[in-house]
């Protein structure tokens, strides 16, 4: 489901709310009406444009992908989340350079409706013809949402489900080197850095109550083929589970 304000984000709409589901059969007609209630009450304003696009998934497709281990960096100040995302970018082998601009990018950047990709090393924008990329086709495997929380103690929520089944299935990808993320919703202060070495580390406060900026960047290695890369992200179908044997890195066979 995608909804904007202002028509169509095709024809300059203004991105308000996204989401992404793989369902059996039976639960379409329930969680379309979910999908459909949750764009109409969002906090960011009023939608005059939903879409709902529903395809059938070959099962033979699917790919299962461990969700990324997680932990949790709390700060007093919004300058000190930053500063403790970027030492993380780096870690996960990002460019100092690309991380500043990359977090530079997202303090500024609103209602952008999907990622950027930046070049982790020379912080190139790598989208192509500028567009946002949208990640689709992944959900949790029943049950192992619930389960993952329990692990790190976290109470279940939509939000958190969707960016760590988000920011698992981009991770798996051998393109990708990081992530950087944070909610360009009014109220929503956590965001997070993602990648395979680091886990998914939640940080907070990335921005100021009432702030409407921020989204996701996708940091990439030099060698990215960008359709491959692309294709992966919005096509393959990919199922979430807490446990399995660790990722190799998807090597994207389609
Ligand atoms: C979003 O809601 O747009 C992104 C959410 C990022 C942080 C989720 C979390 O770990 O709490």
């Amino acid at each position: 489901m995608r909804a904007a304000e202002g028509g169509a984000h095709e024809n300059g709409g203004r991105h308000i709310s996204g989401s992404e589901r793989l369902l059996c059969g039976h639960q379409l007609e329930e969680e379309a009406k979910e999908l459909v209630a949750r764009a109409l009450a969002h906090e960011r304003g009023q939608v005059d444009f939903i879409r709902i696009t529903i395809d059938r998934v070959d099962k033979r497709r699917l790919q299962f992908v461990t969700a990324l281990h997680a932990a949790a960096s709390q700060h007093d100040s919004i300058d000190k989340a930053k500063a403790a995302a970027k030492t993380y970018l780096v870690q996960a082998g990002v460019h100092k350079g690309a991380a500043e601009k990359a977090i530079a990018l997202l303090s500024a950047s609103e209602d952008y409706p999907g990622a950027y990709i930046m070049n982790a090393q020379t912080g190139a924008i790598m989208n192509p013809c500028g567009k946002a990329v949208r990640v689709s086709r992944m959900d949790w495997k029943e049950g192992e949402f619930v389960k993952w929380c329990g692990t790190y103690g976290y109470r279940p929520s939509l939000r958190l489900q969707e960016a760590v089944a988000l920011a698992s299935k981009t991770a798996a990808s051998s393109f990708t080197v990081a992530e950087l993320c944070w909610s360009d919703d009014l109220r929503y202060l956590t965001g997070y850095v993602a990648s395979r070495s680091t886990g998914y580390i939640r940080l907070s406060p990335l921005k100021k109550e009432g702030s409407p900026t921020g989204g996701r960047v996708f940091f990439v290695t030099e060698e990215t083929d960008m359709n491959q890369y692309i294709h992966f992200l919005s096509e393959v179908p990919v199922m979430i589970r807490k446990e399995g044997k660790m990722n190799e890195p998807h090597h994207l066979s389609t």
